[in-house]
């Protein structure tokens, strides 16, 4: 195969190997979650050693071997799983895996490089003409992300993609895509994510916008909305959006941009008067409609416009580049994010040129995003789920309770834990409303290096799990940096008693009342979610358990697990479900919390353990699978999927094993897991099962096998220890 991933410390790049064949692998179309075949199939041919199970290898691992035969193929199937799973680790300790899905990251990049010039490959631009292509639905659009429907956010910017990326308006699925466009009444339809694109190409004059008021920046911080209370992800794409919007920047207009200004509306270009239509929506993109009050502000801010005073506005730009160059500088020039990479990249070509050092230190980072699957070349949600994916796959390798049988891997994955925490914090972390960092682990890289609450959390509670199972574990990772990583959870916690993602919620939720993005919800503030609480209170209960710190700050420890269990319970939904922010939805949801109720000693008996338990059970399908559908997520209440989903199922029957539930519909669910699984140890990838801001989907590859050997390896313990 051509392509090859190249990874180090957990940057992922690919790299095409110009003296090998390429060989096209098939995308099954009626599947749009990727498979991740490229990456997989690369790693097997190089890694994967067979293995031969037979009935008397059990014996020399020490596993017995009952008459039982559930049990026994449990044990056979989670052998396969992780014998298989293990080649797709690679030599830094990390476990790579396709982290896209959202449709509205690739365009940002194939912009940004068609105003300034940065020119992917031909053989990049040609997997993701391919991946385009391969995600077009029947009726000619595109959607927000790979499984929605066609929405104007996502048909608008993949179109304009395709076209700077050279396919002629005679393209048959091109015309299809413009006959979406038109039925839908033009751009002007799209939400406002994608307007401010079209104004960077100059397909769209800037007063087809609202005004993004750069000055908001210069308030005080004081105040409950200034921009430093946000989300940081909303943030971070405000702040370059505000400078760009300040400078009004646009790129060179070429035939090809007029072309584009005839091709996306119905009327002609220069007839149309953007000013009105800068609150048209498309009903298809519709999710979080713009309040009144946002409405309102839009008409001081819109008026504010026509007479701002210049130097106030040249003050607001200064602010705003040093702002977004302290982010570059902080995360290596990755950022934050997908959004604000390209926005910081276009500011900063605009701010210091083509040729500055500063652009250049971009351009060595684009890389980081892309991803090669069978679909085709695309823009990652992330640079990447390295650590978040190593430390569950840690945890499940070690609940089977065979961790002897695998410390090479999991010494390696040590390796990476050690180097992704995060040891300091970031430069003038005050003056960039950044919360501390030391002791933190980042969602990916050390590169990168935003900590997040709950990957820390994972971080120690993995760190510990290897520290007492591996033999002879070196140790790496030292007392003092797990009393860091416990100084970061503790001052993250928020008054509600529960965690958000990366910081401290800073302002009332009231403030998503001027949340401008139409297409997302709850992105103004970071709120407090059960996931992040739960995995908070299970380190703090881990590290208290720990002989080696038995008092340190038990006190503030003690309380803080208090209240994290108080905003579990009280989280809890009349159904006895837990919702799930980031992944589909409610078995995911209900899992963390009923995980983290049970470590910390509630009663299998009680109510809140024993509803949640009765909401799963009725969840059950007759296959003995659990399926939610990625709806769930988005309009808040359980809708079944088609299928039953290894994933969700792993999830379920995990919870039930916790909370020592029904031991038929256990065995059930194992029986569907085992079932399901392909006889080289892997699954099938079935439906996509991550989720942000209620409405956008996000591949998470490798949970089709981390959480189906997780859900196996307890079953086979739980069975292990009581016969
Ligand atoms: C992520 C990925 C990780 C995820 C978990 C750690 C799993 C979660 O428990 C907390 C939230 C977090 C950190 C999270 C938040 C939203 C992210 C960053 C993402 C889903 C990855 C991509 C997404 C980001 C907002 C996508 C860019 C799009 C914008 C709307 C800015």
């Amino acid at each position: 195969m051509a392509w090859r991933l190249i990874c180090d410390r957990g940057q992922q790049v690919w790299k095409y190997l110009k003296n090998e064949n390429s060989t096209e692998i098939y995308f099954d179309k009626q599947n749009l979650n990727s498979a991740d075949k490229v990456y997989r199939e690369n790693a097997i041919q190089l890694n994967y050693k067979p293995l031969n199970i037979d009935e008397s290898q059990y014996d020399k691992l020490k596993i017995p071997i009952f008459n039982e035969q559930l049990l026994s193929s449990a044990v056979k199937s989670t052998l396969n799983a992780i014998n298989y799973y293990r080649s797709l680790q690679v030599e830094d300790g990390h476990w790579p895996g396709d982290y896209a899905g959202p449709m509205f990251l690739l365009p940002g990049a194939i912009i940004t490089d068609y105003i300034t010039k940065f020119d992917f490959t031909e053989e990049e631009k040609y997997q993701m003409i391919k991946y385009l292509f391969n995600h077009q639905l029947s009726d000619g659009g595109w959607g927000t992300h790979i499984e929605s429907r066609s929405t104007m956010f996502g048909t608008v910017l993949n179109y304009i993609s395709l076209r700077l990326l050279g396919i002629s308006f005679n393209d048959q699925r091109i015309k299809n895509a413009y006959k979406f466009i038109q039925r839908e009444g033009g751009a002007m339809y799209a939400p406002s994510w994608a307007k401010f694109w079209l104004c960077v190409l100059g397909v769209m004059p800037w007063e087809g916008v609202n005004s993004l008021f750069p000055e908001l920046w210069l308030l005080p911080q004081w105040l409950p909305f200034h921009p430093s209370r946000y989300w940081c992800h909303c943030r971070m794409v405000y702040l370059p959006m505000s400078y760009i919007y300040a400078e009004k920047i646009v790129g060179e207009i070429s035939p090809l941009i007029k072309q584009l200004r005839n091709e996306l509306y119905i009327d002609k270009y220069e007839y149309i008067d953007f000013t009105k239509y800068r609150n048209s929506i498309s009903p298809l993109d519709l999710y979080s409609p713009q309040t009144i009050l946002l409405k309102m502000l839009n008409f001081f801010t819109n008026s504010y416009e026509h007479i701002y005073n210049r130097q106030l506005r040249n003050k607001a730009s200064e602010f705003l580049i040093s702002y977004i160059e302290a982010e570059d500088e902080h995360t290596n020039y990755i950022d934050i994010g997908p959004v604000n990479k390209f926005l910081n990249m276009l500011s900063v070509w605009h701010s210091k040129g083509r040729q500055s050092k500063q652009f250049e230190l971009h351009l060595n980072r684009v890389n980081d995003y892309l991803w090669l699957s069978e679909d085709g070349m695309k823009i990652q949600g992330y640079n990447g789920s390295q650590l978040w994916d190593t430390v569950f796959s840690i945890q499940a390798i070690l609940e089977t309770g065979l961790a002897h049988l695998y410390t090479n891997s999991l010494n390696l994955a040590y390796y990476y834990l050690d180097i992704s925490q995060v040891l300091e914090d970031v430069k003038d972390n005050i003056k960039y409303n950044r919360h501390i960092s030391k002791g933190g682990w980042p969602f990916s890289t050390r590169d990168h290096g935003w900590p997040i609450t709950d990957c820390t959390a994972e971080g120690i509670k993995t760190t510990l799990l290897l520290h007492e199972q591996i033999f002879n574990c070196p140790r790496r990772i030292t007392s003092d940096r797990l009393e860091y990583a416990i100084h970061f959870i503790l001052s993250t916690q928020n008054k509600d008693g529960g965690w958000a993602s990366y910081e401290l919620q800073r302002s009332g939720s009231w403030i998503e009342w001027l949340n401008p993005a139409e297409v997302f919800k709850n992105i103004m503030v970071d709120y407090s979610y059960v996931e992040c609480t739960s995995a908070c209170v299970q380190a703090l209960l881990k590290f208290r358990l720990e002989i080696h710190f038995p008092n340190h700050r038990r006190k503030e420890i003690d309380i803080a697990i208090d209240r994290g269990i108080k905003f579990i319970k009280k989280s809890q939904r009349k159904d006895g479900s837990w919702y799930g922010s980031w992944a589909v939805c409610f078995t995911y949801g209900t899992w963390f919390a009923i995980e983290g109720l049970i470590a910390a000693g509630e009663s299998t008996e009680s109510n809140t353990i024993k509803k949640a338990v009765e909401f799963l059970l009725s969840k059950q399908n007759f296959d003995g699978g659990w399926g939610e559908s990625y709806l769930s997520c988005v309009y808040k209440s359980y809708i079944d999927h088609k299928q039953s989903q290894v994933i969700n199922t792993a999830w379920a029957v995990l919870s039930l094993m916790s909370a020592k539930a029904d031991s038929i519909a256990i065995r059930k669910g194992i029986q569907f897991i085992i079932n399901k699984q392909c006889s080289n140890g892997d699954w099938n990838q079935q439906s996509i099962s991550g989720v942000f801001n209620g409405n956008c989907m996000i591949s998470y590859t490798n949970y089709r096998n981390i959480f189906p050997i997780w859900a196996l390896g307890r079953f086979i313990k739980n069975n292990y220890i009581q016969q």
